[in-house]
């Protein structure tokens, strides 16, 4: 099946379509959502099924992170039969970095907001990027704290409404400079209403082995879809300006992707995936992090909504490598490897004396 085609079963075909791992799509869904209609986030749970369908993706060996938030109750809408775990409101890092170290065999997905992401569990973000940890991590960005019923979130701009008319007197927090200035090595932004490039950029990111970081502006029907916020269907249709055509090829795929290597960047991923990049903006290089804080620092003074990938570094160690963990999940280790004998103990106790 081809990088780009749509998981749906062949019309007249009485079987449905599998992928490379023998699945159908149903096996990457999860149960029926509670949200809005028309809610940003329900578009991203799309997005995800079918990125993990096509690429071939084994449920069982996908851990689902979160937070607390409309955004982090996604992880019960795709996957069920993943492992799950709908952590504290901001502490989503921490756990997700105690999976990681317990069992590196498996492939985590962290979804957050961006109050949770950038208001209360601002720290925990931090040190989760600075860390490189192996996570797709996606920020469900709509300015504001929906669960709650919408006050300023601390991603919402300068100068934006509320519906009540209250308007936000501090600046936004740019995620994506943050991830990039702190060692995130695949940063990108999208839009919830941007179905093409946000499933490639997942595809991508399931690819990575280092920490993938997705802002997606997500709008909230509810509280945040009004004249006088940036954060709104209308706002980001109008001011939305893409950094590149993203098109992505999976390790198990041909490649018959013909490219111009003067206005398209190849990037080959941890498995041999190839990510192209045709460039809309001729000086644009993702592998340049100073360039791609200028940039974000322009988009943001000239108030666009800038999507594409901003940074991107395959070959960078991630927290897996850094600390030189043994390949076997920890949980698997016998006795003998974890516990060490008395004497080693008694050699230590001494040594403390
Ligand atoms: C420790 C703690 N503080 C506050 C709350 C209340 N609370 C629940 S969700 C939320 C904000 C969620 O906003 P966001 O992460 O942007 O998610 P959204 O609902 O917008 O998707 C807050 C403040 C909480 N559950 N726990
Ligand atoms: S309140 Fe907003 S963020 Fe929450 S489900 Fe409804 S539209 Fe989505
Ligand atoms: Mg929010």
């Amino acid at each position: 099946m081809s990088a780009g085609s749509t998981p749906t079963p062949a019309p007249g075909s009485s079987s449905p379509k599998t992928n490379h791992a023998g699945l159908t799509v149903l096996d990457y869904r999860g149960s029926k959502t509670t949200l809005c209609a028309g809610c940003g986030h329900n578009a991203i749970t799309e997005r995800i099924i079918d990125a993990m369908y096509e690429m071939g993706v084994q449920p069982e060996n996908v851990a689902k992170l979160s937070g607390i938030g409309c955004s982090s109750k996604t992880p019960a809408y795709f996957l069920n039969r993943a492992h799950g775990f709908n952590s504290v409101h901001g502490r989503m890092p921490s756990v997700a970095t105690g999976v990681a170290l317990a069992n590196q065999k498996l492939l985590l997905i962290g979804v957050s907001g961006d109050g949770d992401t950038a208001s209360i569990g601002i720290g925990q973000f931090i040190h989760l990027m600075r860390r490189n940890l192996p996570i797709i991590y996606i920020i469900e960005d709509n300015g504001v704290y929906g669960l709650t019923k919408g006050q300023f979130s601390a991603t919402a701009d300068l100068g934006s409404k509320l519906k009540t008319g209250v308007i936000n007197d501090l600046p936004a927090i740019d995620t994506c400079a943050l991830a990039i200035q702190l060692g995130a090595t695949f940063v990108a932004r999208s839009f919830s209403g941007d179905k093409k490039q946000l499933h490639t950029l997942l595809k991508a990111a399931i690819a990575h082995r280092g920490t993938a970081m997705i802002d997606v502006i997500s709008p909230c029907v509810t509280f945040n879809d009004h004249e006088g916020s940036t954060k709104s269907y209308k706002y980001v249709k109008e001011h939305e300006e893409t950094l590149q055509d993203v098109s992505f090829v999976p390790h198990f795929e041909e490649i018959n992707v013909e490219y111009d290597p003067g206005s398209t960047i190849q990037v080959t991923m941890h498995d041999g995936s190839r990510l192209h990049l045709r460039k809309l903006e001729e000086d644009y290089d993702p592998t340049d992090k100073i360039r791609a804080m200028t940039r974000l620092t322009e988009a943001h003074d000239k108030g666009e909504v800038l999507t594409g990938v901003f940074y991107v570094n395959p070959e960078a160690p991630n927290f897996i490598d850094m600390l030189n963990v043994v390949d076997q999940p920890l949980s698997t280790l016998p006795d003998s490897m974890t516990r060490p004998p008395k004497e080693v103990l008694d050699a230590c106790m001494e040594e403390l004396r």
